[in-house]
This record gives structure tokens, C-alpha cells and sequence, in this order.
């Protein structure tokens, strides 16, 4: 037994997929789909999510991961679900079209294991590996790094099933998960982080709802870009100057916002060494106030980017220094968070880890 045993057997058991640099495939978790009624979390992004996943996804050839916790069982019941998202359930299928579909099962969907005749059984996995250029991206819910949670049969967690089920529903209480604390999310992160940096991988989780990039929040990334933008300036012409002085600006414009909005979840340093190796990835969650956030691989690239109806509002609440770009006439707007080669990537993890 090693102190990653958990995450090593989704490792070794994991189905294994060849990507290359034509290869599309975007990575979506928790949905915390519900029964279409007001106590359905999902239900107000459902549109929002459907067009982008027809108009783009599915149009542009992408194959896709849906990462864990899609339904929420937790409080609802999977017939109630499924007949309230049927037509999700069959625009997923059609994905297989493109490539290969693979729907993940996190902690509040584990119990999908226990029902016969699921649409989409064919599809559900614990964890799944791509292989590109000889390197391995790890797809995986999250919860499997948590130390309470190991094992999905064990009286906690079944307690807690019920606990959920039929008190929390009536009382209206928000998803759980969401308001898990920053301690705990951040033992699961450092526990991901620590496994994927040993194996040399690329870990791409869920669960948390936080969005990580290359290991970093966005606190982290504001201030790794103010580092990088203070370091460029002195060898720097005077147009290239004034260019990173207006950046500056719009960087700490951006952290400023990050505190005045209370934005807890970016606050806490995503951090877990001294050098940050850009192991672990969140694609985030679907249930988002404002909009969704995923996780792309394209072209060689893999990219974090937010999906929202609400670009005024999102250009004045901070996110400025991001262009986003409308899809089609849809009135949705995509915004890339952050980008990088997956090859540079894999060289800073093997260099660094
Ligand atoms: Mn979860």
C-alpha cells in the first residue's frame, strides 16, 4: 500500500484512449442534474449548456468526458432525473459520433452503478486515460482522493446518502458539496497534485467545483501573471512598457475584484509546493451562477474556458483580461481562461516533478 493507493488503482484499471494533435475532446462535471423542478440546481444553465454542446461541441467533432456527479442522486430520484433530461441524455450518445463518449461517475452519482437498465450504462466508468505522445492525462471525479469518501459503501457515506435525501430536500438546503469547506478541498487537491506530480501525469478532476489550471487557482494565476509582467518590463522598449504597465492595471484590477466579490473559492492558494507543477486540473461545475466552465483539448492545446450568457455584466465584474467570443448568434460567449501546449506542459511536469 502506498499513500496513493487510491488514485494508482484508477491508474492501472483505467480504459486507456490514443489522442493526438487532431484529436478534440471537451471535459464537463457536475452537472447535479435534478428533476427539472426548483430544486433543480442544473435548471438554469440547461439551455446554456445544451447550445454550447450542439452548436459547438458537437458540431465542431468533439468527443466528450463528463466527469463525475452528472446526476444528482443524492436528493433526487434517477426516474425523475432521467425523464426530465432525456433529450440531454441522447444529445450525449450522439458524441460516440465523433470519437467516443465516456461519462464518469463521481460521489453523488455512484449509486448509477446499482441501476439496471441505465440509458447510458454503456458509457459509465470510475476514471479514463488518454494517452497522447506517450504521456497520460488521468480522468478521474475527485472524491476518490478524499480520505472519508473511499469507500462509497461504508456507513458514513451511506448515512450521509440518506441524511441528504430526506432532510436536506425538504429543507431546501443548498448542494452540499458546493459549500464544502476550503480545508477539505484543499486536502483533495494536495493529495491529486501530489499523485499526479509522482507519476509524472496529468490529473483532470472534478468534484471540487474550484477550476484549476496547470495547479493554479486564479488567485494563483493573477499573481504568477503580475510576477511574470514585473519581470519582463525592465529589458523592455518603451511600447512594450507602456503595453505591461496597462496590463498590470488590468491584472490587479482583476485580484481587486477577486476580494471585493467575496470570490472565496479563488481565494485560497492553490499552491501545494514550492515550484508549482502544472499537474492537476478542475474543469470546474455546470451549476455556476453565471455561467459553466470546461475543460478543451484541441489542436495540441488544452485550455480552461467559461461559457456565459452574461458578457456586459461579466466584462464589469472583472473578467477583463479575457476577449470573449460569441457563438454564432446564440447570444452565449466563450472566454479562454487559460491555455498552454500540452507538450510544454508535460515538459515543465517532467522537469520539475
Ligand atoms: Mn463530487
Amino acid at each position: 500500500m502506498t499513500r496513493y493507493s487510491n488514485l494508482e488503482r484508477l491508474l492501472h484499471t483505467s480504459e486507456t484512449i490514443g489522442i493526438d494533435r487532431a484529436s478534440r475532446v471537451v471535459v464537463f462535471s457536475d452537472l447535479h442534474l435534478g428533476d427539472g423542478g426548483r430544486n433543480d440546481e442544473f435548471l438554469h444553465n440547461g439551455p446554456l449548456f445544451e447550445t454550447v454542446l450542439r452548436q459547438r461541441y458537437l458540431a465542431d467533432g468533439f468527443s466528450l468526458v463528463l466527469n463525475g456527479d452528472i446526476e444528482e442522486l443524492f436528493k433526487f430520484d434517477l426516474n425523475a432525473i432521467a425523464a426530465a433530461w432525456d433529450g440531454l441524455y441522447d444529445l450525449w450518445l450522439a458524441f460516440g459520433r465523433n470519437g467516443f463518449f465516456r461519462k464518469l461517475y463521481g460521489n453523488h452519482d455512484h449509486a448509477l452503478l446499482d441501476h439496471h437498465g441505465y440509458k447510458l450504462a454503456s458509457a459509465l466508468a470510475e476514471s479514463l486515460a488518454l494517452r497522447y505522445e506517450g504521456q497520460t492525462l488521468l480522468l478521474f471525479h475527485g472524491h476518490q482522493a478524499s480520505p472519508f469518501l473511499n469507500e462509497p459503501c461504508s456507513v458514513f457515506s451511506r448515512a450521509l446518502f440518506y441524511i441528504l435525501r430526506y432532510l436536506a430536500r425538504p429543507f431546501g438546503v443548498r448542494n452540499y458539496s458546493v459549500s464544502y469547506s476550503s480545508r477539505k478541498r484543499y486536502a483533495i487537491e494536495r493529495s491529486v497534485y501530489e499523485f499526479s506530480s509522482h507519476f509524472k501525469l496529468i490529473s483532470i478532476i472534478g468534484h471540487t467545483h474550484r477550476p484549476l489550471f496547470e495547479s493554479m487557482s486564479k488567485l494563483d494565476y493573477l499573481n504568477y501573471r503580475l510576477e511574470e509582467l514585473c519581470r519582463s518590463y525592465a529589458p523592455a522598449d518603451a511600447a512594450r512598457q507602456q503595453a505591461i504597465e496597462m496590463e498590470i492595471a488590468e491584472v490587479r484590477f482583476e485580484l481587486e475584484s477577486c476580494y471585493r466579490n467575496g470570490f472565496r473559492k479563488s481565494l485560497r492558494s492553490g499552491r501545494y509546493d514550492t515550484i508549482a507543477i502544472p499537474s492537476i486540473f478542475n474543469s470546474g461545475c455546470c451549476i455556476g451562477k453565471r455561467g459553466i466552465t470546461a475543460i478543451e483539448i484541441e489542436d495540441g492545446m488544452i485550455r480552461l474556458v467559461y461559457w456565459t450568457r452574461d458578457v456586459q455584466k461579466h466584462r464589469y465584474s472583472g473578467e477583463r483580461l479575457h476577449t470573449a467570443e460569441e457563438l454564432g448568434n446564440s447570444g452565449i460567449y466563450r472566454t479562454v481562461l487559460n491555455e498552454d501546449h500540452l507538450d510544454y506542459v508535460f515538459s515543465r511536469i517532467r522537469l520539475l516533478a
